[in-house]
């Protein structure tokens, strides 16, 4: 079947292809139908990735699938979290992103460099059926940046027990660990099972 999928990133698109597209379906992107991106009024992840799956569904009148994901440091109260993309300004700039969250751990001490990725995975039918699975990857923050391989903030996080950044990472090896992965896994468990 065809999905789409409601999203304007550009990395994220390339890695739920990697991901659904071994599954036997057809991923197009909100980029490529030209859909309108709908402002994210929701306070959680699960919520916005809601909002914008159930604006592409209605849209299209096919079954939509979002990402909402992001940056949870532990030292920042959650921060950046569901505003990870709008600390990059407009139009995005990624560094500027990243100097900020290490800017703000430097303030807050630097006594804890922990932090997440949290993603959320949703999936709405157009007859309003449904579905949203939550991932999460825990791991430390460095600096400076390292590796041009991933998007976001993927230069400068570690995964828990790996050495090289998610920027460094080969895709496939990020798809074994990462936070989108992990929701994707229990998304396939309860509806592909
Ligand atoms: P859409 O809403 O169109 O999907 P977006 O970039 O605005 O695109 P979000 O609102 O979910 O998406 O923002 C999440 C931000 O968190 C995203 O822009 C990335 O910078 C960051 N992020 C999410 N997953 C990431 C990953 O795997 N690696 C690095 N950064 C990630």
């Amino acid at each position: 079947g065809r999905l789409v999928a409601a999203t304007h990133n550009k990395g994220k698109v390339r890695e739920l292809k990697d991901l659904f597209e071994p599954l036997g379906l057809e991923v197009v992107s909100a980029i490529d139908l030209d859909l309108p991106e709908p402002e994210e009024t929701e306070n959680s992840f699960t919520g916005n990735a809601l909002l914008k799956a159930r604006a592409a569904a209605e849209k299209t009148g096919a079954p939509a699938l979002s990402d909402d994901s992001g940056l949870s440091v532990t030292l920042l109260d959650g921060a950046p979290g569901i505003y990870s993309a709008r600390w990059a300004g407009e139009p995005r700039d990624f560094g500027v992103a990243m100097a900020r969250v290490e800017q703000e751990l430097q303030a807050a001490g630097n006594s804890d460099r922990s932090a997440k990725f949290v993603c959320a995975l949703a999936v709405v039918w157009p007859d309003g059926h449904e579905e949203v699975f939550e991932g999460e990857v825990h791991g430390e923050l460095v600096w400076p940046p390292r590796g041009d391989k991933g998007f976001g903030y993927d230069p400068i996080f570690v995964a828990d027990g790996e050495v090289m950044t998610f920027g460094e990472m080969d895709p496939d090896r990020k798809h074994a660990m990462s936070h989108r992965a992990d929701a994707f896994s229990k998304l396939k468990a309860a509806l592909l099972s």
